[in-house]
């Protein structure tokens, strides 16, 4: 059993409490890890001490150019330590080996892209219509954000907050998921051995309704940065809601992948395996509605149940394997649930649709399912998990009211050989990213994020260090005019 302390002001702590939580490995279902369960005392400090540390010469005096070396040095060791935080990810979410090897091997990428843009945060002047005056702008930092992990992809969906965030000059307290905090304590570690100054980057262990909670109302946080699921996301509104904190929200979708007659089958195929059993479907853009026009159907269901029947399922930490498990007993209940309740509404399952034979941890089979009416819960409400729920459409205009057909907004990919068609389905698509020939793709220059129930705000490229920023706007003037009349609007 590995036993984990968590990061405040600088110093490894356990709760003052005492109290621990349990993190078990998905692929055995057994504990294999000890934590600090945080409650609202422990978060406090925790809070304090990066209000603290953002008011101190010691970061709020460093200039950017010094923010982006020691974030350019923290993504060094993120690739120096590369291996480690990818078997402890793997360990404990039981995302690919694999996946978490290819996600650690670009991670570096957004530190050292967000180190970049860290000292070209320009204000403008302004060639202001009053005479005398000096008016100019200035990003400033926020203050204390909060980061709320979930545990599909600790690493990735934290260094996509927490890079811009410190470009930016803010000061952070990151709370991780209470499925899987481990890979983050360890890049905590990290973020001390780079030099960031006590307190800067805080890390508290703890069950959502505990120090999550406690987090996200704390009236000194002034910026929540949450990825998660839209009920917790709720609370974390009406919690900010009261502070008048900014808040940025990635809540996942049921994202179309939409194969039109013309597309390459093979790249289709590999699309639609992409997008929806790649990390056993555990992901916020998973192409969970596979919209196939009618004239390719038969032969690309053929093709992709032909696929399924090869993908192999096994420990994510064997190089051979292509799926692992669930990452949560709960996400596999809900997967079943979700099944039972499709197949009662007469969704018919081509492939997968129950747990693999022979086999403990939180296993689910690689799931395909026919729907003829886009009114069934499994088509319309996200599954987080394996299982594809396959549509068939006539025409252009059909797959695109089906494909808009959901309140979620976060992602779509497009299988055409038509150029034109491709450009007219981005544009009229309702998603925050959308993929042509492609899925799944991300680069830290790129947004992500989405709207309606998917949520709000992108992280990715150069707006998101910006959103980590209040512009100012400076009046100086310039005159010897001592005001005038004080009862007159300048
Ligand atoms: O997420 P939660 P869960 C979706 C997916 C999944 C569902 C529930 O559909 O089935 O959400 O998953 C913290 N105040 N996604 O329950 O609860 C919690 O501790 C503040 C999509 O695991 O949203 C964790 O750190 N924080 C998603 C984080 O919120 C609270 C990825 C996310 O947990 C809190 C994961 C509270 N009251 C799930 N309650 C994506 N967009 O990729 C919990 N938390």
């Amino acid at each position: 059993m590995t036993e984990c302390q968590m990061l405040i002001d600088g110093a490894w702590t356990a709760a003052a409490s005492g109290r621990t939580f349990l993190s078990r490995n998905p692929t055995t279902g057994e504990d294999w890890a000890i934590l600090p369960d945080a409650d609202a005392a422990d978060v406090d400090r925790a809070v304090r001490a990066a209000d603290a540390a953002f008011h101190a010469a010691a970061w709020h005096r460093t200039t950017a150019t010094a923010r982006g070396k020691l974030l350019r040095r923290l993504g060094d060791l993120v690739a120096a330590n590369a291996a480690e935080l990818a078997e402890l990810e793997t360990r404990d979410n039981g995302k690919l080996i694999r996946e978490t090897r290819g996600q650690l091997a670009y991670l570096p990428e957004f530190f050292y892209y967000a180190a970049g843009l860290a000292d070209k945060l320009e204000g403008s002047t302004l060639p202001i219509d009053k005479p005398d005056m000096l008016v100019f702008t200035v990003p400033a930092p926020v203050g204390v954000v909060a980061a709320i992990i979930p545990w599909n992809s600790p690493l990735y969906l934290t260094a996509i907050k927490l890079a811009p965030a410190l470009a930016a000059g803010n000061t952070l307290v990151v709370k991780p998921s209470e499925h899987a905090s481990a890979s983050i304590l360890r890049f905590a570690a990290l973020v001390k051995e780079a030099g960031f100054p006590d307190g800067v980057v805080n890390v508290v262990t703890g069950l959502g309704g505990g120090a999550g909670a406690a987090l996200t109302s704390h009236p000194l946080v002034r910026r929540v940065a949450f990825t998660g699921g839209p009920q917790t996301a709720r609370h974390v509104i009406r919690a900010t809601a009261e502070n008048f904190a900014k808040l940025s929200l990635e809540l996942g979708g049921k994202s179309a992948n939409i194969v039109f007659d013309d597309a390459d089958l093979e790249g289709a195929v590999n699309g639609a395996v992409a997008g929806i059993y790649a990390a056993s479907g555990q992901s916020c853009v998973a192409g969970s509605r596979l919209l196939v026009q009618a004239g390719i159907y038969d032969r690309f269901v053929a093709a992709l149940t032909a696929r399924i029947a090869r993908i192999r399922i096994g420990d994510p930490l064997d190089t051979a394997s292509d799926m692992g498990p669930m990452a949560t007993a709960q996400q596999l209940e809900i997967v079943e649930t979700m099944m039972a309740r499709a197949v009662e509404q007469g969704a018919v399952v081509l492939a997968g649709g129950r747990r693999p034979e022979g086999r403990d941890g939180w296993f689910y089979e690689p799931t395909l399912i026919a729907c003829d009416d886009a009114t069934l819960d499994i088509v319309q409400n996200e599954v987080f998990g394996p299982v594809a729920a396959l549509l068939r459409f006539d025409d252009e205009a059909e797959a695109l009211e089906l494909a808009n057909g959901t309140s979620y907004a976060l992602a779509a990919g497009i299988w055409t050989k038509d150029i034109a068609r491709g450009h007219r389905l981005a544009r009229d698509v309702h998603a925050g990213i959308v993929w042509v020939n492609t899925y799944r793709a991300i680069s830290a220059m790129a947004p992500i994020g989405g709207y309606g129930v998917s949520g709000y705000g992108r992280e990715g490229g150069i707006q998101s260090v910006l959103d980590y920023t209040e512009l100012k706007t400076v009046w100086i003037n310039l005159s010897e005019d001592p005001m005038g009349d004080p009862f007159m609007m300048r």
